[in-house]
């Protein structure tokens, strides 16, 4: 259902009060208030914290070295400037959890995780150019344009995207040379022209429209979806995974891309600067169409948590101890305050 969506191409401005997929998940949380869904999907015990500080320190230091300062030093602190300014490194994380999940050796998806975050970065740094968003503030210090000007950060953002392909096709140890492949195919379909970019382009073509629900998806899935989709499943190639459980798995990362940035939205009108390291109430200051502009929180909050839900019953055939980062992952997505 949300991969029918997802490849879709929108009715541009029409207005879909109820699209299927809300309305196919409504029955499974009608009962459910957000606490009780979070209680529903309590992970086994699982320091999740803990977790995902190690996986960060893995991710920087493997970013740091795949990334050493050089000549032409401009561009190349321009690129570590962002690519090492914090960051939850969720994508990376999808990417490592995905690859242990289905068996693989989580060192042999390192570069593909790095290569996740460098491709995140980048859309970071083109989101906040003048000619797109204009933002001044990312991770909680001044965006890369703004310290680089914007010839640089336009090829800071260019370089980390071609160096991602590169780092993945020449790092990547161990795994079937046929794997590395469908992993760059992934993740080149992810990035273009039916990916990031086009909901980019959606997403600012849509501006001061009357968008509906519909559009709004499209955009959500495409801007945002695409990248966590192609984080999981990239590892999960790079684990050796079987095909049946690659689509599994795609449904998770589709539904928890969805309510990942339904919560950016929800965030957006609830959080301060300070909190998340970027400018708050921004959709709101250019009129943007958000789940909370078209449904208000509350329902905005019932999507999400009915997306979380969907995501974890895609990991049912896997044992509790072994899904452990990938449900507390979903949870994060869902439940996250920045
Ligand atoms: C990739 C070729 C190519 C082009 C990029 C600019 C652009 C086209 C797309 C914009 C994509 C974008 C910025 C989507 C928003 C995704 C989102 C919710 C980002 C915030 O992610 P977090 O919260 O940020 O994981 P941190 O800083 O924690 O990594």
């Amino acid at each position: 259902m949300i991969r029918a969506m997802h490849n879709r191409a929108p009715t541009p401005r029409t207005r879909v009060s109820h699209p299927r997929s809300h309305r196919a998940l409504a029955h499974v949380s009608a009962v459910a208030t957000a606490g009780q869904v979070a209680e529903v999907h309590s992970a086994p015990a699982f320091d999740f914290e803990m977790y995902m500080r190690d996986r960060a320190e893995m991710v920087n230091k493997a970013l740091d070295a795949a990334l050493p300062s050089r000549y032409p030093e401009v561009l190349v602190d321009s690129m570590r400037y962002s690519v090492l300014a914090g960051g939850k490194r969720v994508r990376p994380a999808l990417t490592l959890a995905a690859c242990d999940l289905v068996g693989g050796d989580m060192a042999t998806a390192l570069p593909t995780a790095c290569a996740m975050e460098m491709i995140h970065t980048m859309s970071l740094i083109h989101d906040d150019l003048p000619a797109m968003d204009n933002d001044d503030f990312r991770r909680g210090r001044p965006t890369n344009h703004k310290v680089y000007g914007e010839d640089i950060a336009i090829l800071a953002g260019d370089a980390l995207l071609s160096f991602a392909f590169e780092h993945i096709a020449r790092d990547t140890k161990g795994v079937p040379a046929e794997a590395v492949l469908k992993v760059i195919m992934e993740l080149g379909r992810a990035v273009g022209a039916q990916g990031l970019s086009a909901g980019q382009a959606v997403d600012i073509k849509s501006e001061g429209q009357e968008v509906g629900l519909e559009v709004l998806e499209y955009i959500h899935h495409h801007k945002t979806a695409a990248l966590l989709e192609a984080a999981v499943v990239c590892g999960a190639l790079v684990g050796g995974a079987d095909t049946a459980t690659v689509e599994k798995l795609r449904k998770y990362a589709l539904n928890i891309g969805l309510a990942f940035q339904v919560i950016d939205d929800i965030l957006d009108v609830t959080q301060t600067t300070e909190t998340l390291g970027k400018t708050a109430a921004k959709d709101l200051a250019v009129n943007k169409t958000t789940y909370p502009k078209l449904l208000g929180l509350e329902a905005s909050r019932k999507v999400a948590d009915d997306l979380i839900r969907e995501a974890i019953a895609q990991l049912d055939e896997f044992e509790p101890a072994r899904k452990a980062p990938m449900v507390a992952l979903a949870h994060f997505i869902g439940y996250r305050k920045n």
